[in-house]
């Protein structure tokens, strides 16, 4: 099967499922074809089977903004017809359907057929998707999408009341490969002393993450048992983290890590993840801290609950009670019994999403897209 796959390159989460997916296809036999403005950031294309597509949009000067939906269509056409694309899916709705849409009708009216599927991730539903100066594209070009799936059950139902959707949307949660998740001391230590906890935070630093509930609960925690915080990403919260590091005078409590490649290897040395989100259709952050077997302490926004397990793989509260948050995971962090419990309850639950369940139902969507062609 020659598959061709739009995505975002950042380390958001549709990037990082659009990329594993692929790259879990191409090493199935399949072809993968990435198409995006730059390499995906976890994309190995050293790998067989595995093609990318640069997204160039030219400068002109009459251009006050680009015209890249227009240029993501036209390397679709080129792509789907040098290569025989079987089919196309696109993670993230905004402009990526819009753009697969036009692509398919282009080639149409040259003979070919490509089926679209688009996989809705959150933001491009909720947060932006919605917004009157996108709704009627995005509700439009959903609709004309051959199979859409979102990746969760919270999501398909924002979906359904956000816009009119004609069509069945199937969930399809997003996966995790659970293997080879090594937790090491040594690097632990360099973060914390023997009698220390350690937090930690992964995230894009945006407004939805509620980084400010991230800072309190911490200065919350510490206050009670004697423990550090980590934040990996980057993001335009960053300067909020900086500002109440100060405000709670915890700047040697705190370290910032920026922009981490093998996340698993860091989440891997923590004793729990703290994820207060505003909103959050799946919280793919959270399923890899419970992979690497870390509890998570979050909040109970869009499809955290159907990840995150309240009295199992952590505690979920309601957004913004940092009061109740902070209370759950000193409560954890005092008890080593309850910790360590929940550590492996943690790694129980990732197991439910495992690469080697839900990978198949993806290749069961593929199957039914060709045939159906
Ligand atoms: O806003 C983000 O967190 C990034 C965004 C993305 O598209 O990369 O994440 C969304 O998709 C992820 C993968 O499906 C989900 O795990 C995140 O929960 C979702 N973010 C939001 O809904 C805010």
């Amino acid at each position: 099967m020659k598959i061709g796959i739009v995505c975002y390159p950042t380390f958001g989460g549709s990037g990082i499922v659009a990329t594993q997916l692929g790259m879990e296809m191409a090493a199935l036999g399949n072809e993968a074809h990435f198409i995006s403005y730059s390499i995906p950031a976890k994309l190995d294309v050293t790998l067989p089977n595995i093609y990318f597509h640069q997204v160039c949009v030219k400068q002109y000067p009459l251009f006050e903004y680009q015209p890249f939906s227009l240029a993501l269509s036209t390397i679709i056409v080129n792509i789907a017809e040098t290569y025989g694309l079987d089919l196309l899916h696109v993670h993230y709705a905004i402009p990526h359907a819009y753009a697969a849409y036009f692509a398919k009708q282009i080639l149409k009216e040259k003979g070919i057929e490509l089926p679209v599927i688009t996989t809705l991730h959150g933001t491009d539903i909720t947060l932006v998707g919605s917004h009157p100066i996108y709704k009627s594209g995005v509700e439009f070009s959903i609709n004309k999408s051959d199979y859409i799936t979102s990746v969760s059950q919270s999501l398909k139902q924002d979906t359904y009341e956000a816009f009119i959707i004609k069509k069945d949307i199937e969930v399809i949660p997003n996966f995790i490969d659970n293997s080879i998740k090594i937790s090491s001391p040594c690097v632990r230590r360099n973060f914390v002393a023997e009698d220390e906890k350690l937090m930690i935070h992964v995230s894009n630093l945006r407004k939805v993450k509620r980084i400010d509930d991230v800072m309190s609960i911490f200065n919350l925690v510490q206050k009670e048992v004697k423990s550090k915080l980590l934040i990996v990403g980057e993001g335009p919260e960053t300067e909020t983290v900086e500002h109440l590091t100060q405000v709670y005078h915890v700047e040697d409590k705190i370290k910032m890590l920026g922009k981490i490649v093998d996340v698993s290897s860091i989440l891997s040395i923590a004793d729990l993840f703290l994820l207060p989100s505003e909103q959050e259709s799946f919280g793919l952050a959270a399923l890899e801290a419970m992979s690497c077997g870390i509890p998570v302490i979050s909040s109970n926004a869009g499809g955290i609950t159907e990840v995150n397990k309240d009295g199992f793989s952590g505690f979920v509260s309601p957004v913004g009670d940092v009061h109740s948050m902070a209370k759950n995971a000193i409560r954890l962090l005092k008890d080593e019994k309850m910790l360590s419990l929940f550590k492996k309850q943690a790694k129980e639950q990732a197991l439910l999403f495992d690469n080697s369940k839900i990978i198949p139902i993806y290749k069961e969507l593929y199957d039914k897209a060709l045939n159906n062609n």
